[in-house]
């Protein structure tokens, strides 16, 4: 019996899960969750009190794994061909776990605040959250020079988790022309068939993303 993906085809978070279950050919029942209807957050509330997705329920293994990292960390773990996501060796591992912490915090962190006072119609400017995703643009940029993919030579968790934090996060606050290596990875992640697979998906939802109108009309 596959896993099912309890998620929303318009989450961030959800898209960095499906870009590794597309990499990893896991087959898996997708549950939409509508944070609106109140049978769907409760099937959501108790698989995980915290309320969040995506979440995945291994009904084989009897198994409720939460929070996307240790969800691409269990797949890549139980994955007929392990170790795809996340290399075998130490190092590199520790490398990838750190690019995916940075896109996690440090770019859709950022991001999401944005889009979250964008959506209370707060109206704030928010130049904190700007200026972190600022440096952060920057630090991937230097990182990617002569580099292919962010956290290790082959494709990893870190690209899983740069994929849709970089779609965003360009919507609200676009790269810096300067940035011609971090702008090179956009195009390169974009173009992978897992990604391009997800925001297909997602293409019907979003009229209701509150920064629709930037996403670039290749997406839409
Ligand atoms: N640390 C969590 C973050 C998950 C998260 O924030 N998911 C968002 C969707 S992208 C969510 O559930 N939002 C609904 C809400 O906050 O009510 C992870 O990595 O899975």
């Amino acid at each position: 019996m596959s896993p099912t993906l309890y998620y929303h085809p318009l989450a961030s978070y959800c898209h960095k899960v499906l870009v590794a279950l597309y990499e990893l050919g896991t087959a898996f029942e997708p549950r939409l969750i509508d944070l609106g209807n109140d049978a769907d957050r409760a099937a959501l509330r108790a698989l995980w009190p915290m309320m969040k997705f995506p979440v995945l329920n291994d009904h084989a293994r009897g198994r409720t794994v939460a929070e996307s990292s240790v969800i691409i960390e269990y797949l890549d773990h139980h994955h007929a061909a392990p170790h795809i996501l996340i290399p075998r060796q130490w190092e590199a591992a520790l490398d990838v776990r750190l690019w995916d912490r940075v896109f996690d915090h440090h770019v859709q962190g950022p991001m999401q605040e944005i889009v979250l006072d964008r959506l209370r119609a707060a109206g704030g400017d928010l130049p904190a959250q700007r200026a972190a995703l600022g440096s952060a643009y920057h630090m991937i940029d230097e990182r990617m020079a002569g580099r292919t993919w962010v956290g290790a030579d082959a494709f990893s968790m870190a690209d899983c988790a740069a994929a849709p934090a970089l779609f965003y996060a360009g919507t609200v606050q676009p790269f810096p022309d300067a940035c011609v290596q971090l702008r090179a990875y956009f195009d390169r992640l974009m173009a992978r068939p897992s990604v391009a697979r997800v925001l297909e998906q997602a293409k019907p939802y979003f009229g209701m993303y509150p920064f629709a109108e930037a996403i670039p009309g290749a997406f839409r």
